[in-house]
């Protein structure tokens, strides 16, 4: 029987978790960080981490060896882990509630903010994963500037995700259209797209400047897709089905929802986004909730859906084969055009 991605992560997990006595770390460490391990890895829908694999298939174009297919599955894993630390500690600092239908781990009651030391030891873990796996590998320091290329470009696009949205403290000439496509390509795009098919070609040896920038070129607007598609479920999509609660109005938050508003509305129904934007109040949410009915923004988000599929095939049709084969490009997006979860 063919060994799927979840089949890897009791062998992963055990890693880790095997390595903790050669620390002397006194057994309640042992037990915390498992608990913390097995409540934020697992669980989400592991695009990211499924994709490793799929794209290396893809570029290679055959059958792959046991070997190629466990490495393939364990980068992918560490992007999941990658994943798992950023929400945990994008989750604090948005105060979000639930997330994957669970609530938030920083909300437990034996941990609140020793969740931020707990990102800290999820990260260490990507590194030992890494070297476990991959330190005899000549690609093996490719590998690790990747993640930490890709994570310092996400840590700033979350920066300026949160100065933009300040508590309390509307300020609506903060926000613009560049300033969300720059957000959302570094805080979204470069991790959850970019990284799994950059890990895939460094394995398959086709990784250089040059078809790195082609990945790039394509990825990076299909991530930017993507995370208006987040911004429009925070607001309209199914809490049961996409796991968490939205807070992007009360949270003040350069969503893609507010700026089309600002596009198109007038000055009366801007002061009416200045009187109710980025407050904790079930009022003056469904308030801004209304104007967005009012100025029909789910339908500029349908078109927008189908724009952008169409761009971005587009630019798919216009990768050269001899870089990289284009399937990678659209069976990534494939998987999460018109996404409701
Ligand atoms: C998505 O933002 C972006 C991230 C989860 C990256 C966080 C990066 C860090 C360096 C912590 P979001 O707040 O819209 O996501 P969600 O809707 O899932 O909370
Ligand atoms: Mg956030
Ligand atoms: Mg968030
Ligand atoms: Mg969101």
């Amino acid at each position: 029987m063919e060994t799927k991605f979840e089949d890897y992560w009791e062998e992963i997990r055990n890693e880790i978790i095997s390595d903790l006595p050669s620390y002397k770390i006194p057994k309640e460490g042992i037990d915390y960080i498992e608990k913390c391990i097995n409540y934020n890895i697992p669980g989400g829908k592991m695009n990211r981490g499924k994709s490793v694999l799929v794209s290396l298939q893809t570029i290679l174009n055959r059958d792959l060896t046991e070997d190629e297919t466990k490495k393939a599955n364990i980068l992918g894993w560490a992007i999941e882990w990658l994943q798992a630390l950023f929400l945990v500690s994008d989750d604090l600092m948005d105060a979000s509630i639930t997330r994957r239908g669970h609530e938030c781990w920083y909300r437990k009651e034996e941990v609140g903010l020793i969740a931020v030391n707990d990102t800290l030891i999820l990260e260490s873990c990507i590194y030992k994963l890494l070297k476990k796996y991959f330190r005899n590998e000549k690609y093996y320091i490719d590998l690790v500037e990747l993640f930490h290329e890709v994570s310092y470009k996400t840590e700033l696009g979350q920066l300026i995700d949160l100065i933009t949205a300040p508590q309390n403290k509307v300020n609506l000439e903060k926000f613009s259209m560049d300033k969300y496509i720059w957000i959302v390509r570094y805080k979204t795009a470069f991790y959850s797209f970019y990284l799994p098919v950059a890990l895939a070609m460094t394995m398959a040896g086709v990784s250089n400047e040059k078809s790195l920038k082609v990945a790039e070129d394509v990825l990076i607007p299909l991530g930017e897709y993507f995370q208006v598609q987040d911004d429009y479920l925070d607001c309209y999509g199914d809490p049961k089905v996409i796991g968490k609660i939205g807070t992007d109005i009360q949270d003040n938050k350069c969503s893609w929802l507010v700026n089309q508003v600002l596009k198109i509305c007038t000055p009366e129904q801007k002061q009416i986004l200045a009187e109710n934007y980025g407050q904790d109040d079930p009022v003056k949410i469904q308030r801004v909730k209304d104007l967005y009915k009012e100025l029909k923004i789910e339908e500029l988000y349908k078109q927008y859906e189908e724009e952008s599929y169409k761009n971005i095939s587009d630019m798919i049709s216009k990768v050269d084969p001899n870089v990289i084969n284009p399937d990678v490009f659209t069976k990534f997006m494939n998987r999460i055009y018109k996404r409701t979860k």
